[in-house]
C-alpha cells in the first residue's frame, strides 16, 4: 500500500516542524508549500538530508505549487502571519483571512478527500471560513487549538502537584484566545478531579485558578519571550496527533474546534469542544453537561468567537 500523504500548507516555523515530526514518526510522504520561494524547498531537503541518520523513510518536497498537494490525505494549514508582542489573535483576522480563502480554493482543486487540520489564527473564525471556502465536508475540516491548549494546562498541573505528565489529563472548552474554558471538575490527576486535591491539601484554590490563568496566556507567555513570533513545537506537536488519529483510524478522544450542529445548543460555528477523530475525521462531538459557572464562560467564550465570524463577513461578503 502506497505512503499516505500529508500536505503542509505553510512552510514557516509550525510548518517545518510538522514536516519533521510527520517524516520522524513515518506518517507519511510530506509536500511542503508556501507562496515564499524556496523556503519549503530548502526546508523539505534540510529535513531529507536528516532520514539517514534518524533512520526513516518518508519523501519530502517542497513547492510553490499547489498541483504538488495533488491527492494529499491530511492537509495541516499554518499559512499566513504570527503573532508579535503586544498583538491579539484577533489582530490577525484580516490578513489571514485572504490566505485562507487561497488556501481553501487550493486544498478544494487538489485535494478535496483530505482531512483537513487548520492552525493559523485566530483559529475558530479562520478554520470556519476555511471550511466554507473550501466547500469540503464540515466533519473533514478542523481546527487544532484544544490539544495545545490542554497540554499546556497538563504540563502545569504537572509542575505544580509534581507527577508526570502522563499521568494529568485535561479538559478545555471554547474558542482558542483569551475566553478559554480550562475546566478544572473535568481535569485530573490519574483520575482525581482536581476540586478534589484541593481538598486533599495538594494544592490550594488560588494556586489552581493562577494555574488556570497561565493556560489561557499560555500563548502570549511564549510571544513575549521569543519575541520574534509564536509557539510552534508543541503547536506542531498537538496537530501531528492530531493528524495520526486520523490516519491510524485511533478514535482517539481529542479536543478541537469542530463544526457544531446542533451540540452545545450551537449551529454554524467552530468552537473547541471534545470530539473522537478517527477514519471519518470528526466522527463523533462530545455533548458534556455544564454547570452554571462554565455554562457561563463557555458563552462568553463563543460570543467571542461569533464577534469574529461577523468582522470575517464584514471583510468578505461571500461569507455571510
Ligand atoms: P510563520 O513562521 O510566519 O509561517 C507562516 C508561513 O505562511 C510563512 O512561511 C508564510 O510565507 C506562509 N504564507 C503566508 N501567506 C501564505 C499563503 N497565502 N499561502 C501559503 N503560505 C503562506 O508562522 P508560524 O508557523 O509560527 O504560525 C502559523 C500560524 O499559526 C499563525 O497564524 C499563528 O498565529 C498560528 N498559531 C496557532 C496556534 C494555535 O494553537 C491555534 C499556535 C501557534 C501559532
Amino acid at each position: 500500500m502506497a505512503r499516505p500523504k500529508i500536505a503542509l500548507i505553510g512552510a514557516g516555523q509550525i510548518g517545518g516542524t510538522l514536516a519533521h515530526l510527520a517524516a520522524m514518526k513515518e506518517l507519511g510522504d510530506v509536500v511542503l508549500f508556501d507562496i515564499a520561494e524556496g523556503t519549503p524547498q530548502g526546508k523539505a531537503l534540510d529535513i531529507a538530508e536528516s532520514g539517514p541518520s534518524e533512520g526513516f523513510d518518508a519523501r519530502l518536497k517542497g513547492t510553490n505549487d499547489y498541483a504538488d498537494i495533488a491527492g494529499a490525505d491530511v492537509c495541516i494549514v499554518t499559512a499566513g502571519v504570527p503573532r508579535k508582542p503586544g498583538m491579539s489573535r484577533d489582530d490577525l483576522l484580516g490578513i489571514n483571512l485572504k490566505v485562507m480563502k487561497s488556501v481553501g480554493e487550493g486544498i478544494a482543486a487538489h485535494a478535496p478527500n483530505a482531512f483537513v487540520i487548520c492552525i493559523t489564527n485566530p483559529l475558530d473564525a479562520m478554520v470556519w471560513a476555511l471550511q466554507k471556502f473550501s466547500g469540503l465536508p464540515a466533519n473533514k475540516v478542523c481546527g487544532m487549538a484544544g490539544v495545545l491548549d490542554s497540554a499546556r494546562f497538563r504540563h502545569f498541573l504537572s509542575l505544580e502537584f509534581d507527577v508526570s505528565m502522563k499521568d494529568v489529563t485535561a479538559f478545555v472548552l471554547g474558542g482558542h484566545g483569551d475566553t478559554m474554558v480550562p475546566l478544572t471538575r473535568y481535569s485530573t490527576v490519574a483520575g482525581i478531579p482536581l476540586p478534589d486535591l484541593v481538598k486533599m491539601g495538594w494544592t490550594t484554590q488560588e494556586k489552581l485558578d493562577a494555574v488556570v490563568q497561565r493556560t489561557r496566556d499560555g500563548g502570549a507567555e511564549i510571544v513575549a519571550l521569543l519575541k520574534t513570533g509564536s509557539a510552534f513545537y508543541a503547536p506542531a506537536t498537538s496537530a501531528i496527533e492530531m493528524a495520526e488519529a486520523y490516519l491510524k483510524d485511533q478514535k482517539r478522544v481529542l479536543p478541537c474546534a469542530a463544526n457544531l450542529d446542533g451540540a452545545y445548543g450551537l449551529n454554524g460555528m467552530y468552537v473547541g469542544v471534545p470530539t473522537v477523530i478517527g477514519a471519518n475525521g470528526i466522527e463523533r462531538v462530545i455533548d458534556i453537561t455544564l454547570d452554571k459557572d462554565e455554562q457561563a464562560m463557555f458563552d462568553k467564550s463563543v460570543d467571542a468567537v461569533k464577534g469574529l465570524m461577523e468582522a470575517c463577513k464584514g471583510i468578505d461578503g461571500s461569507l455571510a
